[in-house]
């Protein structure tokens, strides 16, 4: 009777199933149930291993645990933020979309996390697949748009689209290939154009190698629109991670590669090919001997490179790096010590501090003056690898320059010529017109020193970890040597130049007997946007005035009301006292301009311990009183800790925003703060600002252009890679120069947008202008800055010159065709605090016109 046997088998294994069944649902329903009490309590750590628990075992549940699930793994993830448990934390999300992969709300969450945590590449991975799941996920776009700037820097752009050098590249490339160099290797390749010039010129074999994984992604995808997937071998690596024959299988006969910065040296060029040469490419032609004649030999495109120097005057330069100001907003600055930015080359390697900052000279607001010749500041063999090597251990090697023009000096500037070959280069000059910037190597000396014509000024050149340093080290005058920057530890004072404001040193020499300080010994670090904002007079003393009117309205408030009361009396005890909360990011020193107005409690979120240092300084070297200041640092995750006051009897009189990001953007989630602060302002209390309105412009900018996306085939050598990169371009650009940025104006400034911080709902989220051309043109960009209203009759303009605001630009899709006395309908839209612009021609009007 088989059926017989197969029966009870058959209920054996149905039996069984149905004994586990009861088991695992029971589990379930009660995993469940206590992930839904723990959730309750608040345990998020517990109620998460729960639902695991339960979405593990029984996928069914997925679909209705969804919300709970996300809700719970977002509030573990920022309970495991708070307390640096990063492994953890990446764990989790790990755990969660294994469960849910399609997830774009845990996919945007974790890039989230992953970009504050510095990992902009994995984080711009997530935000991307969000998008790829869910295109109009606005939080995802945004995200992406944030990252986008950081991952795909917009100088791939500009490179691409800078035909000259292609052609130059292209034809170093083809003359080497023809020459015999038949194996290459590309270093840093980034869309892959140099391997596929390299490949295009006939190359047998060609690598390519590329450490960023987006550029490594997006190189893929080139190679294969151009068809050359299967003939150049493109690796995920750093050139110095690879070996023979592991990567690839021999030694090649040429590298390429554009592995350089501003600065020359920044991208790792010169110990990139001190491995090359040693791992990667067959040996130069001076190694071999007489009988090796016919063999192939190994070189390098670039073959090497001349760096120039200039000292300059550049008031924009010396603002962002230097203190510049005796005194804001009524506070005099004396006593604060030595604040520098983290910009120099005269202390000691620290990861805090650069070498040299970036700057195209010829875009600087404000320009700049040469006060000496260009001079040539080093020489550099890439075919030589013994040079290479040498670099570093090289003496520093001292430069005498004549200075020609009379001027401070602010900085360094740094060029270079890159010698593609013996007969072709290019030039990072800041009079040619091209997309590079040049090194800046910011002066310190504190308080600016005025060169002459006829002075030497004395540079170091050295090459320290692989960076290239310049010091102005000393000015040679009328047969005596002033020293300039040197390292603290050898700083003479006695030789130091007399100050130009002999009066301010002897307050602050003053200030630091009365407090014990030697800001000598000890200096602080600003960054340089910070520096910036603490040398904006006009900022600081708007806020001044602004904040002494609401005291004064307030003071008379209350005097008004104490009338009434029998017993009152002129003097102001601790019941009348402010309260001022500031919740800038970063250094702050208007906390510290409301606590001098006097009867103010104010709260600082400066967190950094020596800057805070340096308020308490200045707090008592401008006579407030201790008490005044306070640090307000229960900084959580969610907004209510940050914006809370620590006594509760009492609101706040003063809640002051920091709104708009240097880069030109306005902060996120500010009117979700705006809104916050408004609820824990006491009557008549305000926020500072109150108000802020958006202007913009209409502005034909093919500069805009280049750097926001490849144009066409054209440029980039007949090669497909534009529709690949153009992929990272983004809608808004940021860190721009308004007033240099080579441009048309098509029409006024107009005012695009209100945001009403004192109530938001009178806040809308989409508003239509309509703008009229002022002249025909091709309508590429919208610029926009902010006019921050502190109150109605008190605002100060990010446009304005001593601002330490950028500006952004909405740069259009399409850009747009206009005639003089069109109009053209702009549709801004606020979205979070991410403004977007779209722009059409307005028929109707325009034929009403
Ligand atoms: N900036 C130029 C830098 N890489 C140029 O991941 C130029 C600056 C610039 N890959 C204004 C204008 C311009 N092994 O994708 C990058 C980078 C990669 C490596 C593998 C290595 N050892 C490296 C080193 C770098 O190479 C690519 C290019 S590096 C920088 C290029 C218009 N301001």
């Amino acid at each position: 009777m088989p059926n017989a046997s197969v029966r009870p088998k058959h209920g054996r294994r149905n039996r069984r199933r149905r004994r586990e069944d009861p088991v695992r649902n029971e589990l379930v329903c009660s995993s469940l149930e206590s992930a839904q009490q723990c959730l309750f309590n608040q345990d998020y750590g517990t109620a998460f291993v729960h639902y695991l628990l339960v979405l593990n075992l029984a996928p069914a549940f997925k679909d209705f645990a969804r919300e709970s699930f996300r809700f719970t793994l977002f509030k573990w993830a920022d309970e495991l933020d708070s307390l640096g448990r990063i492994q953890d934390l990446f764990s989790c999300y790990e755990q969660a979309l294994e469960l849910y992969p399609a997830d774009e709300v845990i996919l945007n969450s974790m890039g989230e996390h992953l970009f504050r945590m510095g990992f902009r590449d994995e984080a711009a991975g997530h935000f991307h697949k969000a998008l790829k799941l869910r295109p109009d996920y606005p939080e995802a776009r945004e995200n992406f748009y944030r990252v986008a700037n950081w991952l795909v820097e917009r100088w791939h752009f500009l490179m691409l689209n800078d035909r000259g050098r292609n052609q130059k590249y292209q034809q170093a490339i083809r003359k080497a290939v023809q020459g015999g160099c038949n194996t290459v290797l590309d270093i840093g390749t980034g869309t892959g154009i140099l391997g596929m010039c390299a490949k295009q010129a006939g190359a047998a074999e060609v690598y390519a190698c590329e450490l960023s994984k987006t550029m490594y992604e997006l190189a893929c995808e080139v190679l294969s629109a151009n068809g050359m997937e299967g003939s150049i071998k493109l690796l995920h690596m750093k050139s110095l991670e690879m070996e023979v024959p592991k990567d690839i299988p021999h030694r090649v006969s040429l590298v390429v590669t554009e592995t350089v910065d501003a600065g020359l040296f920044g991208e790792g060029i010169i110990e990139s090919l001190i491995h090359a040469w040693h791992h990667l490419l067959l040996p130069p032609q001076r190694a071999l001997s007489d009988s090796a004649e016919a063999s192939v030999t190994g070189r390098v495109i670039p073959a090497g490179a001349t760096v120039f120097g200039m000292a300059v005057e550049c008031l924009e330069i010396r603002r962002h790096h230097r203190m510049c100001v005796s005194e804001v907003g009524g506070l005099s600055l004396a006593a604060a010590g030595e604040l520098r930015s983290p910009v120099s080359c005269t202390f000691m390697p620290d990861d805090s501090v650069e070498p040299y900052t970036t700057e195209r000279l010829s875009r600087l607001p404000g320009g700049y003056k040469p006060l000496t010749e260009p001079f040539r500041a080093l020489d550099i063999d890439f075919n030589n690898v013994q040079e290479l090597e040498g670099l570093s251990s090289r003496e520093a090697r001292q430069v005498r320059l004549l200075v020609t023009q009379e001027g401070e000096l602010d900085a360094l500037a740094v060029w270079f010529q890159l010698h593609l070959d013996e007969d072709s280069s290019l030039s990072t000059a800041p009079q040619e017109d091209t997309c590079w910037e040049q090194a800046i190597y910011p002066v310190h000396c504190a308080k600016g020193f005025i060169l002459r014509p006829r002075d030497e000024l004395i540079i170091e050149v050295s090459c320290r970890d692989a960076y290239l340093r310049l010091c102005s080290v000393a000015v040679a005058r009328d047969g005596h040597e002033i020293g300039l920057d040197k390292p603290p530890e050898s700083q003479h004072t006695g030789s130091f130049v007399s100050n130009p404001n002999p009066e301010a040193e002897l307050c602050s020499a003053l200030a630091c007997l009365q407090t014990d300080q030697n800001p000598a010994k000890d200096f602080c670090m600003l960054e340089s946007s910070e520096m910036a904002l603490v040398n904006n007079r006009h900022y600081h003393q708007s806020f001044s005035s602004a904040f002494s009117k609401l005291i004064t309205n307030l003071k008379s408030r209350e005097q008004r009301s104490a009338a009434g009361l029998a017993n009152s009396t002129n003097g102001v005890d601790s019941a009348d006292l402010f309260y001022v909360l500031d919740v800038s990011e970063g250094f702050s020193l208007l906390s510290l301009i409301a606590a001098s107005q006097g009867h103010v409690k104010a709260y600082s979120s400066v967190e950094k311990s020596k800057q805070q240092e340096i308020l308490k300084r200045l707090a008592r070297s401008n006579d407030i009183p201790e008490q005044s200041l306070e640090f307000w640092l229960n900084r959580m995750e969610d907004e209510q800790g940050t914006l809370q006051r620590p006594t509760s009897e009492k609101l706040w009189t003063a809640i002051i925003l920091d709104c708009v990001e240097t880069c030109g953007l306005i902060r996120q989630k500010l009117m979700e703060k705006a809104s916050l602060a408004r609820c824990l302002l006491e009557e008549g209390g305000r926020i500072f600002p109150e108000r802020i309105v958006v202007h913009g412009m209409l502005v034909e900018s093919d500069t805009l252009l280049l750097e926001s996306a490849v144009q066409g085939q054209e440029p980039t050598l007949g090669f497909n890679i534009a529709p690949f990169i153009n992929q990272f371009t983004v809608p808004v650009h940021v860190f721009l120069d308004f007033s240099t940025l080579e441009c048309r104006h098509l029409s006024e400034s107009v005012e695009l947008f209100v945001l009403d911080l004192m109530d938001t709902n009178a806040n809308y989220v989409n508003r239509e202008i309509k703008v009229q051309a002022t002249c025909a043109g091709r309508l590429t960009a919208i610029p926009f800055w902010y006019h921050i209203y502190l109150d109605q009759d008190i605002s100060v303009s990010t446009l304005s010159q001593n601002s330490h605001w950028k500006q952004a630009a909405a740069v259009l899709q399409q850009p747009l065709e206009v005639r003089a006395a069109d109009w053209v309908r702009l549709a801004v839209k606020l979205h979070k605090s991410t403004i977007s612009i779209t722009a059409h021609i307005d028929t109707v009007s325009g034929s009403m016109e």
